[in-house]
């Protein structure tokens, strides 16, 4: 198997409330194509790929929440862009919301699933860290209750061994946090795929929202250096029903460094060649694990400095 990849990341411009499923299929296939004729083995998608970012709006009846989900993978609005990658010989990383039925009970997911060049679905990944809250906030200019809408995700942070690889999914704010990448990078992770929707606006923090671009790299970035491994992090940006999200799709190398970064709001892709024996120099020396990662003494530093487990915090982030 080569150990080089052009890698695409397909940010998406908006999807209107109206868009149908198809029509956004239909985007992600021309983006696909796109890729392909800029060489790519693998397209990168943004989160919930397939409709609006409805989070940002609050929905009561049950009915017309389910309509923003997914009840299979692949179904019939989806299965073209599973034959356009098995015609293309591409594979994918796609974001949807999930309808689950196999515990016996409803659960929803915000998921991920990694698609090969066979269009074989290679592995699947459920967000974990979830922002926002389960509250309706009517004096916030948009919501984000993607704690009401979506379970926590129970498939934990796998990595699977496909296309030459060990490939990692995540999603969103899962981007900020260094355990998403870590327990990847225990794992010897060498390309992590995510999405993103960012508005540029939080209505619970806009002190901070002057620096939602720099945290964006500055997230992406560390997680490919830490752990010696390639991140893909892939917007879908512009203004969407109202809400302002960030762009700055990148793909980043194991040294921390963006290699390839969109400069539209819009549709867009953006490619690189990824090869993955880069990773070997960061997880063999700096960052390997084996050697210099010393977790049985990091409790020291914490009774040492008294800090203990932080509790209590506000519930938004
Ligand atoms: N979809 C997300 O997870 N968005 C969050 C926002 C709400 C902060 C993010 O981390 O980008």
């Amino acid at each position: 198997m080569p150990r080089t990849l052009i890698v695409a990341a397909a940010q998406l411009g908006p999807i209107p409330r109206s868009q149908s499923r198809q029509e956004a299929v239909a985007r992600l296939i021309a983006l696909m194509e796109e890729a392909k004729r800029m060489g790519a083995d693998l397209v990168v998608y943004p989160e919930a790929a397939l409709t609006a970012f409805f989070p940002h709006w609050w929905i009561e009846d049950e009915d017309e929440l389910d309509s923003w989900f997914e009840r299979a993978m692949p179904n019939p609005a989806t299965q073209p862009l599973f034959d356009a990658a098995r015609r293309l010989g591409v594979a994918f990383k796609l974001g949807y919301c999930e309808l689950d039925f196999s515990t016996g009970r409803k659960r929803r997911f915000n998921s991920a699933i990694l698609v090969d060049k066979t269009a074989r679905i290679v592995g699947k990944y459920r967000k974990i860290h979830l922002p926002g809250t389960d509250q309706h906030r009517p004096e916030h200019p948009f919501q984000n209750l993607e704690k009401r809408y979506f379970e926590v995700g129970d498939l934990g942070f796998p990595v699977w061994e496909t296309m030459g690889g060990r490939m990692g999914l995540a999603i969103c704010n899962d981007r900020r946090w260094p355990e998403t990448y870590r327990v990847m990078g225990l794992q010897g992770v060498e390309l992590v795929m995510l999405g993103y929707n960012t508005p540029v606006h939080n209505p619970n923090t806009p002190e901070t929202d002057d620096l939602n671009n720099f945290h964006n790299h500055l997230s992406l970035q560390a997680g490919a250096y830490q752990n010696g491994t390639w991140v893909v992090g892939v917007a879908k940006a512009g203004v969407e029903e109202g809400v302002d999200q960030i762009g700055q799709s990148c793909i980043v190398a194991p040294s921390g460094e963006i290699v390839a970064q969109a400069t539209t709001l819009g549709d867009e892709v953006i490619v690189a060649r990824v090869d993955l024996d880069r990773c070997k120099v960061y997880q063999q020396h700096i960052f390997n694990f084996a050697r210099h990662r010393r977790p049985e003494h990091y409790h020291l530093i914490v009774e040492r400095t008294g800090a203990g487990p932080v509790l209590g915090r506000p519930p938004e982030v």
